[in-house]
């Protein structure tokens, strides 16, 4: 009796491993793709500037879905066509000749079975023969545009403190007034 009702326990147990099994994903839905390789490659420096990006990917892409955004060292958006989709890889073109510096690729894909994936990495581009002043340097606009950011921080302080001295006269002034009352 005891025994039976050990089997019977065991069953069940075994059971609900086998109706539960299908329920457990043997890998998480964002495994399900990711970047395979990248042109630049992740992480390398390039001795000459890449006139395009091209990602390849485990999954076939949904072109719908598939964003590939170059930023500059300074976050700024570098201009580049639509991404061009065929089959895993994903690509842009580079409109403009990249000057030295340090840029970051960002994507955000959706595979054909639904599953997004997303990320970013960084490369350098350090082409001894560029003639193009390296980004991350402040350009004479950017720095100009610098000095009247500051200036216009030194009025803002400027009519802070104007402020505050009229506000401690007016209420020197009302002390006084109420002193003579
Ligand atoms: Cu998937």
């Amino acid at each position: 009796m005891r025994s039976s009702r050990r089997v019977a326990v065991r069953l069940g147990a075994a059971a609900l491993a086998i109706v539960a099994a299908p329920l457990i994903p043997a890998t998480p839905a964002w495994a399900h793709n990711s970047l395979r390789s990248a042109a630049p490659v992740q992480e390398s420096t390039v001795p000459r500037a890449p006139r395009e990006i091209v990602l390849e990917f485990m999954q076939r892409l949904d072109p719908t879905f598939t964003t590939i955004v170059l930023t500059d060292g300074a976050k700024r958006k570098v201009p580049t066509g639509d991404p061009v989709v065929s089959g895993a890889t994903g690509t842009v073109q580079v409109t403009d000749a990249l000057p030295n510096g340090t840029y970051t690729v960002a994507y955000r894909v959706v595979s054909t079975d639904g599953h997004p994936a997303q990320g970013s990495y960084p490369f350098t581009v350090a082409d001894p023969a560029s003639t193009a002043a390296p980004l991350g340097d402040a350009s004479p606009a950017e720095a100009l545009g610098a000095a009247t950011a500051t200036s216009g921080r030194g009025i803002g302080i400027l009519i802070t403190g104007v402020a505050l001295a009229v506000a401690a006269v007016g209420a020197v002034g009302l002390r006084r007034r109420r002193r003579t009352r």
